[in-house]
């Protein structure tokens, strides 16, 4: 199939560079965002993401005047949905599915015969067949015979998105094969990974299947840190050790597991199928306390908290990247300051972030200043590099908590710091 024109429905952190990427490809772009805040700052040529390399991409996108950007869709050979599909609120953990709903109502008046329509918003198994198509279908044509349905998971990692956009393979589920086709051809103008055609449920039960892997992954080398701090082995050098193994990867223990993928997928998984997904509830719940366990671990450190002078560093969910969403960090902070220590946050990326309870400093040094303890949370790569006889010499206490094994114990040994890390040994038995 040919395209010349692409309506792209929600500018988020897939919608966004998948828009502009298409846009600088040739295609004539219509970005649709119903929050009117996002529509003005893309006009007036800013960026409201922060992921490098974007705000760029996105000026060249607009400037070349193939990328317009809209509150409402249009007509056009082919339609990408992008929006968020959050957990509901509330305790029974389900998509909200909102959002995709609202999208395809919202084109349902400019399909056309011979479109495509692909959704890439991580759905739980079936949303392409069960919601998306009957609602498409109100328009009086048929999926399938009338106009091509496809699922396509984006796979990107957030910080390393345009490259991976464009280099990662790209799975396109039809719901036929004449609409994974058109999908691939759509996709095939600027992705340079394979491109591996399926039907639309298995595409979307790829997605959650790779998420729910890593989160399994991750709580395991979670449950292994906690064994071996109960055993005072160094779970760093085992790791490293067991990794020598020509067929183990086991990933790095950490304050758990936070951002809007990982934490939030596996849930699409066990709502189609409760009875049949006791491994992947049990990861979810091992990473969600793990939070609390890191707050156990400073309690012994510090024999109570009560009072305590604490600087955490780092409010991200992950290193290196501005997005607090259902960051562990923040949950330490904020179970910290709710067990009574006296809590300084200090994110470079976002020094206004406010955790309840806890205060923001706004450089490091105001954050350090007169604490007992510090404590890493994120570890960006400022904070690897932190010079432990500078940070000495700004607190007035010489606790320092290591959560994800990145500093350098003797040097931070030798600038007069008593250092516990996660994973190592004893306090949290
Ligand atoms: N984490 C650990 N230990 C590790 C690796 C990660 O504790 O060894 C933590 C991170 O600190 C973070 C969380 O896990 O809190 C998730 O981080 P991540 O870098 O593993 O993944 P995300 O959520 O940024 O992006 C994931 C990616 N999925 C996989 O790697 C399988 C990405 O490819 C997906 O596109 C993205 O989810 C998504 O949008 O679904």
């Amino acid at each position: 199939m040919d395209f010349q024109t692409l309506c792209v429905l929600g500018l988020g952190y897939i919608g966004l560079p998948t828009a502009s990427t298409f846009a600088t490809h040739g295609l004539r772009v219509i970005g649709v965002d119903v929050d009117r805040h996002v529509v003005d700052v893309l006009r007036n040529g800013e960026v409201h993401i922060h992921e490098p390399g974007l705000r760029t991409l996105v000026q060249a996108a607009i400037h070349s005047g193939n990328l317009v950007v809209s509150e409402v869709p249009e007509a056009a050979d082919a339609f990408v949905i992008a929006v968020p599909t959050p957990l509901s609120e509330g305790a029974d953990k389900q998509a909200d599915l909102s959002y995709v709903i609202a999208a395809s109502e919202s084109i349902v008046p400019y399909i056309q015969p011979g479109n495509l329509v692909v959704l890439e918003s991580t759905s739980p198994p079936r949303t392409t067949l069960d919601v998306v198509a009957p609602i498409l279908e109100r328009s009086g044509l048929q999926a399938g015979s009338d106009f091509h349905l496809a699922y396509t998971p984006e796979r990107v990692l957030p910080g390393q998105i345009l490259r991976e956009l464009i280099e990662n393979a790209r799975v396109i589920g039809g719901i036929d094969r004449a609409s994974a086709e058109a999908g691939r051809d759509l996709y095939a103008i600027f992705v340079r990974g394979e491109i591996l055609l399926t039907d639309a449920t298995t595409a979307e039960m790829v997605k959650l299947m790779e998420n729910t892997y890593r989160d399994i992954n991750i709580a395991v080398a979670n449950e292994f840190a906690r064994v071996a701090d109960r055993l005072g082995v160094d779970i760093w050098e085992a790791i490293e050790l067991a990794n020598r193994h020509p067929r183990i990867d086991i990933l790095r223990p950490g304050p758990g597991v936070g951002g809007h993928c990982i934490s939030i997928d596996p849930w699409f998984l066990v709502q189609t199928a409760p009875d049949l997904t006791p491994i992947t509830q049990q990861a979810r719940q091992t990473n969600d306390d793990q939070p609390a366990y890191v707050v156990n671990l400073v309690n012994q450190t510090l024999d109570g908290l009560s009072g305590r002078r604490i600087a955490a560093l780092g409010l991200a969910y992950k290193s290196d990247v501005d997005d607090l969403r259902e960051s562990p960090a923040i949950e330490v902070a904020r179970l910290l300051a709710s067990e009574g220590a006296k809590v300084r946050t200090y994110e470079p990326f976002d020094p206004g972030a406010v955790v309840p309870g806890a205060e923001p400093a706004a450089s490091l040094e105001m954050a350090l200043q007169d604490v007992e303890a510090v404590i890493l949370l994120v570890d960006h790569q400022t904070f690897r590099e932190l010079d432990p006889q500078q940070v000495k010499g700004m607190m007035s206490g010489h606790v320092a908590i290591d959560t994800h094994g990145v500093w350098d114990r003797a040097a931070w040994d030798s600038a007069g710091f008593e250092l516990h890390v996660l994973g190592v040994g004893g306090e949290n038995a």
